[in-house]
C-alpha cells in the first residue's frame, strides 16, 4: 500500500524484486543503484538476521517522479531466493505497489522458476491481493547463457496475466532500466 504524505504532496511506493535463488535480483538492484545519479538515490542498505547466513534486503528511495502534481518515490527491496526463507519473503512483500519477478533462463531452473511463482501467489492469495490486476513484471533474466531456455518458452510457464515480459542480462546492465520503468509505469497507474 502505497503511503501519501498530503503535506508534502508525496506518494511513496514499494518495487520488491521476487524470484527463485540465485536469478540475479540483487544484481539488478545494484546496476539500478549504480547507474542512478548519486543526488537521486539513496544509500543501498542490508538487514542481517539472527540467522545464521547472510540474508538480506537492499533498499532503495529513487528519485522522485511527478505524476499530476505529486511526487512519487520508490522503494526498491529484494527478497533472499533460498527456499528457506519462505517467511522472509512474506513480510518482505507486506505493502508491495508493484512486482518484479526475476525468472532465471538457466536450462535447470524451470521448477525453481515456477515453485516461485507459485509461492508468490500463495502470498498474494495472504494479503487479499488479486493476481490478475496485480502491478507485475516478469523479467526473463541470464538470456546470455548460451544454452538459455528461449525467452517466450521461460515466461509461457510463468505468466498467467499476461503481465508484460521483459527480456535481461542483468549481469551486462541490459533490460535492467527497461524492467524498473515499466513496473514504475504500472504502478504509477494504479496509484
Ligand atoms: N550469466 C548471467 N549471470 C547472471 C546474470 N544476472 C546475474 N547473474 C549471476 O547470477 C548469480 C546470482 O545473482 P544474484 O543477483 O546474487 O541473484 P539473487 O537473485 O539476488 O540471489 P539470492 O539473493 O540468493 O536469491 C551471480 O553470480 C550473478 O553474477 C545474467 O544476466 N547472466
Ligand atoms: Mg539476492
Amino acid at each position: 500500500m502505497a503511503a501519501i504524505d498530503v503535506r508534502n504532496h508525496r506518494i511513496d511506493a514499494k518495487i520488491v524484486y521476487y524470484g527463485p535463488a540465485q536469478s540475479g535480483k540483487t544484481t539488478n538492484l545494484l546496476n539500478v543503484h549504480s547507474r542512478l545519479p548519486q543526488e537521486a538515490r539513496g544509500p543501498m542498505r542490508s538487514i542481517d538476521t539472527v540467522d545464521e547466513r547472510t540474508l538480506f534486503f537492499d533498499f532503495m528511495p529513487v528519485q522522485a517522479i511527478e505524476v499530476g502534481g505529486w511526487q512519487i518515490r520508490f522503494h526498491l527491496y529484494t527478497v533472499p531466493g533460498q527456499v528457506d526463507y519462505v517467511r522472509t519473503r512474506r513480510a518482505i512483500l507486506g505493502g508491495a505497489d508493484g512486482i518484479v519477478f526475476v525468472a532465471d533462463a538457466s536450462p535447470d531452473q524451470k521448477a525453481a522458476n515456477e515453485m516461485s511463482m507459485a509461492e508468490l501467489h500463495d502470498h498474494l492469495v495472504h494479503y487479499g491481493k488479486d493476481a490478475a490486476t496485480q502491478p507485475l513484471v516478469l523479467q526473463v533474466n541470464k538470456t546470455d547463457l548460451p544454452n538459455a531456455i528461449p525467452v517466450s518458452e521461460v515466461a509461457a510457464g510463468l505468466n498467467d496475466h499476461a503481465w508484460p515480459i521483459v527480456p535481461a542480462m542483468a549481469v551486462r546492465g541490459i533490460g535492467v532500466s527497461e524492467t524498473l520503468s515499466t513496473i514504475a509505469k504500472s504502478v504509477a497507474r494504479q496509484l
